[in-house]
């Protein structure tokens, strides 16, 4: 398992850490996803099986937008 952490700039509030951890959680592979909304970054938990690009989708799918992504 590793840890993986993606800057989301829109992050702004309750709202945003509720929905992006919803998305991101139903990635396959992803056993765990923390939103800091005052950093405004993703923290996951994922195994061998998730697909960055896979988390992105979601996260962009959600609305919005991806920034550095660190621990690939
Ligand atoms: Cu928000």
């Amino acid at each position: 398992m590793t840890a993986l952490t993606v800057q989301v700039p829109d992050i702004s509030c309750g709202h945003c850490k509720a929905a992006i951890e919803e998305v991101v959680g139903r990635v396959p592979g992803v056993t765990g996803v923390s939103v800091d909304v005052d950093s405004a970054s993703v923290q996951i938990q994922r195994n061998a099986d998730a697909d960055i690009r896979a988390i992105e989708a979601a996260i962009v799918d959600a609305g919005y937008t991806v920034g550095a992504v660190v621990g690939v």
